[in-house]
């Protein structure tokens, strides 16, 4: 049986039809099909939000994704758009050599907690520090999900994963590595945010930010950084309807939303 996704709102078939008032609208001709993530998953949404923005900002043409693993990483089938697919967690490193190659090419990365934040750290805080003017996009839902839902780096306190059945507990595991915040500290950066796609408001939000991300880099402010906290109802045991508000409860009071760095209308 086919599963209802959020994409099954997008028509690539017809003829076009008038603007959509619907908060998550991309635009037609960028999705190619259904994607094949879990009913629930935040992922599909920031991905529409990405090719959007895109969209709106008249750069798509000009716009190379570069995807790590996870289970987003299905995504570059259905996304008519340049995407060079890495090694895990080096997907900075990539955009870095994409980005000097091609300046005028508007370069963006598409990782997960497990990806940027477990595999490949050095990857996204050295490309930060050297101040590489690419756009980096997290997409953070606590768990490596496409192995199974293990616990990662950025899996909050007292959150339940296939490797921490009773919660991650500080004694045992650590803490989690609040990543924006430490790539916030770094002088290369030139925008910092974390949006969250569990309310039609973080989803509104989140699209602010990921525009204003890509304007930093239009603007050759230096690095772009966008979290965005992405349900995964499936890691988390939850049943999908309440992936939101677990999020809300959990991920987004710990490490709350909001603009970390701007740039925008500083004078030099
Ligand atoms: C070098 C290497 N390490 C680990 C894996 C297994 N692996 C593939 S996808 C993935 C999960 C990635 O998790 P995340 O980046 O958080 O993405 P999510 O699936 O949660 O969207 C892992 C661990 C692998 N294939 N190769
Ligand atoms: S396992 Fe989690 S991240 Fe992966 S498709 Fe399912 S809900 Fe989405
Ligand atoms: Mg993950």
């Amino acid at each position: 049986m086919t599963q209802r996704t959020t994409l099954d709102l997008v028509d690539t078939s017809g003829p076009p039809t008038a603007p959509s008032t619907e908060v998550a609208s991309a635009h037609p001709s960028l999705i190619l099909g259904e994607h094949s993530l879990c009913p629930g998953c935040g992922e599909p949404v920031a991905l529409r939000l990405i090719l959007e923005t895109l969209q709106e900002l008249g750069v798509v043409q000009r716009s190379i994704g570069v995807v790590g693993h996870g289970c987003y990483g299905s995504f570059v089938r259905i996304m008519d758009i340049d995407v060079l697919q890495c090694l895990h967690g080096r997907a900075p490193s990539c955009a870095t050599g994409i980005k000097r190659v091609r300046p005028d090419s508007v370069v963006f990365t598409m990782q997960g907690d497990g990806d940027m934040v477990n595999e490949g750290l050095q990857e996204v805080l050295h490309t930060a520090a050297r101040g590489e003017n690419v756009t980096c996009i997290l997409l953070n839902n606590g768990v490596f999900g496409d192995t199974g839902g293990q616990q990662t780096a950025t899996t909050v306190l007292g959150q339940r994963t296939k490797t921490s059945l009773e919660g991650r507990a500080a004694a045992e595991h650590g803490y989690p590595i609040p990543i924006s915040d430490l790539v916030a500290s770094l002088q290369g950066v030139g925008y910092v945010a974390r949006g969250a796609v569990s309310t039609p408001g973080g989803v509104a939000q989140t699209k602010r930010m990921l525009r204003r991300a890509f304007e930093s880099q239009l603007a050759g402010e230096g690095l772009s950084l966008v979290e965005i906290l992405t349900m995964c109802p499936t890691g988390w045991f939850v049943p999908a309807s309440e992936g939101p508000g677990y999020q809300s409860e959990s991920m987004e009071t710990v490490y709350g939303i909001g603009e970390l760095v701007s740039r925008r209308g500083e004078q030099s």
